[in-house]
């Protein structure tokens, strides 16, 4: 592969350094990138194969008085290809760097991208503003499961097998022997006796089901929040006390509010509570059936039998307990006319609540 040097002088010679250059020179000027100056500066100042190395064989050949001349000539040529090669380089360095912050810029002053902010479910929310105002009050926030027992969700509540109360809860059976969807969160009630001990303030928000015809008032599932308190000596007295209370709170200090007698098969005396029409505040509104009062949740002292059920002894601790529909509670607070908007999840239904 080597080319044995052929014999010069030292004018052929340096006529020959002199066109390398002449030659490398337009060459680096007009090359278009980084790669390409690569490329020269392996093609005429490669240590091997380079184009200055090939000519420089001839050095040995010349006389001995020569050789410092030619070597100065060498010098120069190298010089004058090296500095063309670092200048190109810096030329094509800095029009790569140019183009990338040409390609990259951020305009700082655009106008933001609007950011698509979620929000809480009215339901979600409603029950969020419950247990705070109860949390206020010492009670803790429990979850009970949605597929419940026969014997949690209706015989611990005083609901035996074939009672005609339980005709008031069209049940939604699971193919399991003694498994249902539970029809009210007080199975977790129950579960909560058996957990804690008292004195007990629990509340026990979640989503229960019933086989219904749906309708504006009636879905097949909805939501309750229960409240349970069992202690020594608690009376209807504090049951009355706290839900006004809660009442207030939640609808306003000016708020109107009554007892009526009620039933339940778990509660004994039971008790309805209604607050004041807020849409009316007095008969003749469509709102209220003309009464002016508005039914908000069901209540009661917890019969002996369940909390014998829930393994606490009725003659020594005594408890309250409530129950409401989320639904209604919601609908009340933000006006809302029919139920079936919440589980429809169209989102100019939800879209009102951010
Ligand atoms: C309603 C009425 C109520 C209860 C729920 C309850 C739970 C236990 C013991 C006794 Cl473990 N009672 N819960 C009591 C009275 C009423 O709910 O209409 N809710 C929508």
């Amino acid at each position: 592969m080597e080319e044995q040097p052929g014999i010069v002088d030292l004018a052929t010679l340096t006529a020959e350094l002199r066109a390398l250059r002449d030659a490398a020179l337009p060459r680096i000027e007009s090359a278009p990138d980084l790669a390409a100056l690569e490329a020269l500066d392996v093609e005429y100042l490669g240590r091997k194969g380079g184009a200055l190395s090939g000519l420089m064989r001839g050095i040995g050949s010349l006389p001995v008085e020569d050789r410092p001349r030619v070597g100065i000539v060498v010098n120069e040529v190298r010089e004058a290809v090296d500095t063309a090669l670092a200048e190109a380089r810096q030329r094509a360095g800095s029009a790569a760097l140019d183009a990338r912050l040409a390609a990259e810029t951020i305009d700082v002053t655009a106008p933001a991208r609007r950011i698509s902010r979620g929000a809480l479910h009215p339901i979600v929310e409603t029950i969020e503003r419950i247990t705070e105002i109860f949390g206020q009050f010492g009670f803790v926030t429990y979850e009970g499961p949605e597929v419940e027992t026969d014997a949690t969700n209706f015989q611990m509540l005083n609901i035996p097998p074939d009672h005609p109360a339980r005709d008031l809860w069209d049940t939604m059976y699971v193919d399991l022997e003694g498994a249902l969807l539970r029809t009210h969160t007080s199975p977790g009630q129950i579960r909560v006796m058996h957990a804690e001990r008292p004195p007990i303030r629990a509340l026990l928000p979640g989503r229960c089901f019933r086989y219904e015809a749906t309708d504006a008032a009636h879905a097949s599932e909805f939501f309750q929040v229960e409240g349970l308190m069992v202690d020594e000596g608690t009376s209807l007295a504090d049951l009355k006390g706290q839900l006004v209370e809660f009442a207030h709170a939640l609808f306003g200090g000016g708020t109107a509010t009554r007892f009526r007698p009620g039933y339940y098969p778990f509660t004994e005396p039971s008790v309805a509570f209604d607050i004041g029409c807020l849409v009316c505040g007095g008969p003749g509104c469509p709102a209220c059936g003309q009464s002016g009062w508005m039914t908000i949740l069901g209540a009661g002292m917890v019969h002996p039998v369940v909390l014998q059920y829930g393994g606490i002894d009725p003659e020594r601790y005594q408890g309250f307990a409530f129950g409401m529909g989320v639904e209604r509670i919601a609908m009340l607070r933000h006006g809302i006319p029919d139920v079936r908007v919440f589980l429809d999840g169209d989102l100019r239904f939800l879209e009102q609540f951010r």
